[in-house]
């Protein structure tokens, strides 16, 4: 575990960010001497929880993404900026909080605002577009017509099995063969997104498998505001209607452990699936020549609740939704196979991919590049990290947020109660010790985050309670 670095390493940080910008970190040269640029691709997927891909539990078929996080280097502790479709699309495209950008929960209307038609914000896109790549986007975008926001080729598939959206990727890569001009593609699956509907041969993988069930399963959620996915004081559970999502189980509560078995497995099946699309991206990325000089990154739009707490769906503040499977294959990388337990934020993708790219950063993210990982995965880049999940059926300053430090989570939930998690010893987050004693000094620093994360988004709802605590900045994201 490292240490938690100080604002002034926080900046210079920042500062050895930059300095990568002026040399890009290309893997070969071109024949004039000038270092070449990688290609880039993310595949993004949708509602991945981060428990449920190889690398972390043994029960889940994933040799793909296993490899690539074997060659390349895993980040244990991705957070996404806000744990629901649209609003973390937009966060991973502009570098920021929702609240800032204005796509708020699954309304993109803000994103079209600020980005499409305004233009006051620019998206990853537009700016490695500038910088001379080529863009390509296929998939969910969940934003309106990628072309608007920066990507010259493909655009919307709505296909559920993401064959088309695979299909259309393989096709982008293999035109770009014995071309040197660096390109940028975004492959936004929808799997594992419900409804589940994974086909025989993938479910056949699971068919005598053991599926164990989390610790923290229930079959309904307690009635704390925590666990509420509604408006702020109720106690709404969603998905808790939906009685379809995979051969009649729900995807929702109530539901039984035997059903949760049943539903996972399905999950599980449909995990493997999209391991498997990957897998054959790969392969044309080789095919075609660019797989040496490929930055390739995957992670998920936001996690998933298997049972857990007794919910479906995502929303919360828990780890199940929040945190994200990531890893970033490069064969550039010196530290091939680490596993770095630095706190990074799906906001860090922006920052990190310009970088890698030699293009400038823009001022203003609130990401790091997470260049300085790559040659020291043991290195920590921020004291903090944030999520919100605001407006939720509703208008800004709604919902929950969080901040997390490596050893502690505080929760503000939509009513304004607290909790604490001691996530070294409750990685489930089964006992809220906000209440405790011991824990006082804790919980006012980690409300003094809180208190300057809500500052610099300019969050409307109500501060922490209680009295200031003494703010020792750290940095955050
Ligand atoms: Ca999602």
């Amino acid at each position: 575990m490292k240490d938690r670095i100080t604002r002034g390493d926080f900046l210079r940080t920042a500062v050895v960010g930059g300095v990568a910008l002026a040399t890009p970190r290309a893997v070969g040269r071109e024949a004039s001497g000038k270092a070449r640029r990688p290609h880039v691709v993310v595949v993004l997927s949708d509602d991945h929880c981060y428990r449920a891909v190889g690398y972390n539990n043994d029960a889940v078929k994933t040799p793909n993404l296993d490899r690539l996080g074997r060659e390349g280097i895993v980040f244990d502790r991705a957070y996404v900026a806000t744990p629901i479709c649209a609003a973390s699309r937009a966060s991973l495209l502009t570098g920021l909080f929702p609240q800032q950008h204005g796509a708020i929960a699954l309304d993109g209307s803000g994103f079209q605002e600020n980005v499409v038609a305004q233009g006051r914000l620019l998206a990853v896109a537009q700016l490695l577009a500038r910088a001379g790549y080529d863009t390509g986007f296929c998939g969910k975008s969940h934003l309106g017509p990628p072309r608007d926001y920066g990507f010259a080729e493909g655009g919307e598939l709505k296909d559920r099995t993401d064959d088309e959206t695979f299909a259309f990727a393989c096709r982008f890569i293999e035109q770009r063969r014995d071309n040197p001009k660096p390109f940028f593609l975004w492959v936004a699956a929808r799997q594992p997104h419900i409804p589940l509907a994974p086909p025989p041969e993938w479910l056949e993988l699971y068919r005598d498998a053991e599926i164990p069930v989390d610790r923290n399963f229930l079959e309904s959620p307690p009635r704390e505001s925590i666990f509420n996915q509604g408006l702020p004081g109720e106690h709404y559970y969603r998905d808790s209607e939906v009685r379809n999502d995979y051969e009649g189980l729900p995807s929702g509560p109530p539901r039984s452990r035997e059903q949760i078995v049943e539903f996972t497995r399905a999950y599980y099946a449909v995990v493997s699936r999209l391991d498997h699309q990957i897998g054959r991206l790969v392969d044309a990325m080789k095919e075609a020549g660019v797989y040496e000089n490929t930055v390739f990154v995957y992670l998920s739009d936001n996690g998933y609740h298997l049972g857990n707490h007794g919910l479906g769906n995502k929303i919360t503040m828990h780890e199940e939704s929040v945190r994200v499977p990531m890893l970033l294959h490069w064969p550039g990388l010196e530290r091939a196979g680490a596993r770095s337990q630095a706190l990074v934020s799906s906001l860090d993708l922006f920052p990190t991919l310009l970088d890698l790219a030699g293009a400038a950063v823009p001022d203003g993210l609130e990401g790091v590049s997470m260049a300085p990982l790559l040659d020291d995965p043991g290195r920590a880049l921020r004291g903090y990290v944030a999520s919100e999940c605001v407006g939720v059926g509703g208008g800004r300053g709604m919902g929950h947020r969080m901040v997390r430090t490596d050893r502690w989570k505080y929760v503000l939930t939509d009513v304004n109660e607290e909790a604490l998690f001691d996530e070294e010893a409750d990685p489930f987050e089964l006992a809220n010790m906000a209440e405790v004693e011991a824990n006082r000094a804790v919980l006012l620093k980690l409300r003094g985050y809180m208190r300057e994360w809500m500052d610099r988004v300019g969050d409307t709802h109500e501060r922490p309670p209680g009295g200031g605590a003494q703010l020792e900045s750290e940095g955050s994201a």
